[in-house]
């Protein structure tokens, strides 16, 4: 067994590398932490060295914790698999109507429950995920083009052009993140992203009948020619050693302005603000959102 996990570390690194995943995929912000709304749950230490499941840490006493409100509520949530006669899930597959399969490749099964193919993270059972293996999400990085007084194109002081992006305050934790969210059971990613934007960056919810069509237009439009940027594993606080975050996020560009861009933001659903964004290397971002705008960025040869 230690044989295979060996292989499949290695075949997850160079995927990372050279694979549909254009950049190295984090591991830092679900290790060495409190975990997020637990009150007082802390992370079993994991040094950087001892990440990998193919390196022995003897030591290893990860720490039990399932949120109370992730027990209560089936069927969003899974059942309990730590218990006399657990029922048996369909790992690796599409099960029934949850998608079980990771962005990542296979992952190990491991005392009847999935192993986060990233690594240790200190804590086992779901935390606040819901679903054991991947919790898959989709985000929009919706972009234009910073603009002077009189219209021109911002730049900075190398003369690249600055971009902006959209971001929301989250209820949570307060930090800025994507838009972002999870994929409903049976939900194509595309209409995830253009429904988690509606709702969270333009109030979708709370909006007029007459409102609600031209925001529908407006991001039908805008969303039709999205561009993969990242698929795979999210450095999720969330996550744990038996459930992650996974996310497809695709750049929807309004390259003059136009559509999007003359929008009134205005925040609802699980966000507390929204807000147009300068893209820079000094943006932190939730989670590892911050290595997907760097990527836009660099799609689009502007200022970071
Ligand atoms: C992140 O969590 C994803 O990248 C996505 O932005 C978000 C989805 O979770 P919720 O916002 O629905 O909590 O890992």
């Amino acid at each position: 067994m230690e044989r295979r996990n060996f292989f499949s570390d290695i075949v997850r690194l160079v995927r990372n590398y050279f694979g549909s995943q254009t950049m190295p995929v984090g591991h830092w912000k679900c290790r060495n932490t409190e975990y997020p709304r637990s009150d007082g749950v802390f992370r079993f230490k994991v040094p950087d060295d001892k990440v990998l499941w193919t390196t022995p840490f003897i030591e290893y006493r990860p720490v039990e914790y399932t949120a109370p409100s992730v027990k209560s509520q089936p069927p969003w949530a899974d059942p309990e698999l730590r218990v006399p006669n657990p029922p048996t899930l369909k790992w690796n597959a599409i099960d029934g109507k949850v998608n079980r399969k990771s962005h990542m490749g296979r992952y190990e099964i491991h005392d009847n429950v999935p192993r986060n193919p990233q690594g240790r993270t200190g804590i086992i059972g779901r935390g606040l995920l819901g679903k054991w293996g991947p919790n898959h999400a989709a985000d929009p990085i919706v972009t234009r083009w910073k603009r002077t007084a009189n219209g021109d194109i911002a730049a900075d002081r190398e003369g690249k052009n600055v971009l902006q992006i959209v971001v929301v305050q989250r209820r949570d934790t307060h930090e800025w993140a994507l838009p972002g969210g999870m994929v409903d059971i049976g939900e194509h990613i595309s209409v995830t992203c253009k429904r988690e934007f509606s709702e969270e960056a333009l109030n979708s919810l709370q909006a007029d009948p007459v409102e609600k069509k031209k925001i529908e237009q407006s991001v039908a439009a805008l969303f039709h020619g999205g561009k993969e940027i990242y698929r795979g594993y999210v450095d999720d606080p969330r996550n744990t050693d038996n459930a992650w975050m996974e996310t497809v996020a695709y750049n929807f560009h309004d390259a003059d302005g136009t559509s999007v861009g003359k929008f009134k933001l205005n925040a609802g659903d699980d966000a507390m603000g929204v807000n147009w964004m300068d893209v820079s290397r000094n943006l932190k971002l939730y989670a590892s959102h911050n290595d997907f705008v760097r990527q836009v960025a660099r799609s689009h040869s502007a200022s970071w």
